[in-house]
């Protein structure tokens, strides 16, 4: 069933503006940065921002996982369907991305903090590799306060699909849980997703007092491989990865829990577990790209899960909704940075 356009998909983490040029091994090494990879930045890594924008052209662009795939759910969805909320700074940064998040049809019910600037995320491009490395600034003072202001709990209230970025467990887990709770309470839909690697290896405590609340878990191939490490799995299988978690104690038993993992241009695997105790394990393939159309893969990760969130949304099926991920991701990576192609293309 179609929307009705009355904000039904909430969305939480951190608004980040991106500052994105394409490298070499030279920049990676100087501050030590992985291929690719998602890392949090310590004091050796704040010259990368300057470096990139007078060294390597770099443009800004708007970032923050979850506020990319809210604008990419609303991309799908009809008018007035996506809020987004994080924290921002009073500054330049923070102006630009209301304005990308307005232009996108996304509401945005931002805290803004007086002191600390925008949160940057430095994105350095090698190939089809991206390695993110994150100044939260602003984006972490995310408080539980602002989220229980009457105005903003009232959107809350009003969704019925809430999502969290997995990187918001680095800061403000009280607020997840507020949220975990009201879909637990009100029957509603608590869609997470791993985000990077770093999530389930430095922030298992984190992830694993909110996994009882999640109805569907979303990440790709190596944050399962991170999972099984810091869980000690016997496997590193996606699929096993996948069994392992669907079994795992859930907070509302009226809704089986759903694991989807993405694995680059292998097939998509989702693990649904049924009520005999036995796992639904299906396999979705990728759309194709030629190499040649790729522009860069940030964000890639973040249009699969918007694409997704707006088939889950409009109640499709859950293979229906991979699809719609995978439709939306091939459409990103043609793009420059996590962004979307206007004039508007449509799923189907
Ligand atoms: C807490 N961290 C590290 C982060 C992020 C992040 N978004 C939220 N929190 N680190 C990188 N990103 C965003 O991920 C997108 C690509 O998937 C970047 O801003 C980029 O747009």
């Amino acid at each position: 069933m179609a929307s009705k356009g009355n904000f039904e998909l909430l969305c939480l983490e951190n608004p980040l503006l991106d500052i994105q040029g394409v490298g070499d091994e030279k920049l990676l090494e100087k501050y030590g940065l992985k291929a690719n990879d998602a890392i949090l930045a310590e004091e050796k890594h704040l010259g990368l921002y300057d470096d990139l924008i007078k060294n390597y052209k770099a443009v800004l662009i708007a970032g923050g996982a979850a506020q990319n795939s809210a604008r990419g759910a609303q991309y799908i969805l009809p008018a007035d369907s996506t809020v987004y909320i994080g924290c921002i700074g009073r500054d330049k940064y923070g102006e630009h991305l209301e304005e990308i998040c307005a232009q996108a049809g996304v509401k945005t019910a931002y805290r803004y903090d007086e002191e600390t600037p925008t949160g940057r995320c430095g994105v350095v491009i090698t190939g089809h590799n991206r390695s993110l490395c994150t100044d939260l600034a602003a984006a972490n003072k995310y408080q539980l306060d602002h989220l229980k202001q009457p105005e903003v709990w009232k959107l809350v209230e009003n969704a019925k699909f809430l999502y969290v970025g997995g990187y918001h467990l680095t800061v403000c887990v009280p607020a997840i849980l507020a949220l975990a709770e009201e879909a637990a309470a009100k029957d509603k839909l608590f869609i997470l997703n791993l985000s990077a690697p770093f999530i389930p290896q430095f922030f298992k405590d984190q992830l694993d007092q909110v996994l009882p609340y999640v109805d569907i878990l979303i990440g790709n191939e190596t944050e399962a491989g991170a999972y099984a490490e810091s869980h000690r799995l016997f496997s590193k299988d996606v699929k096993e990865v996948a069994k392992s978690i669907v079994q795992l104690p859930k907070k509302n038993s009226k809704k089986p829990r759903t694991v989807v993992f993405t694995q680059g241009t292998d097939p998509t695997v989702s693990v649904v577990a049924k009520d005999s105790g036995d796992f639904e394990i299906k396999e979705t393939p990728v759309h194709a790209i030629g190499q040649e159309l790729i522009n860069d893969t940030n964000g890639a990760g973040d249009a699969f899960a918007g694409g997704f969130l707006a088939g889950i949304v409009r109640g499709k099926p859950l293979e229906t909704a991979i699809d719609m991920g995978q439709w939306l991701a091939r459409l990103s990576i043609q793009q420059l940075g996590p962004s979307y192609p206007f004039p508007k293309q449509t799923y189907g």
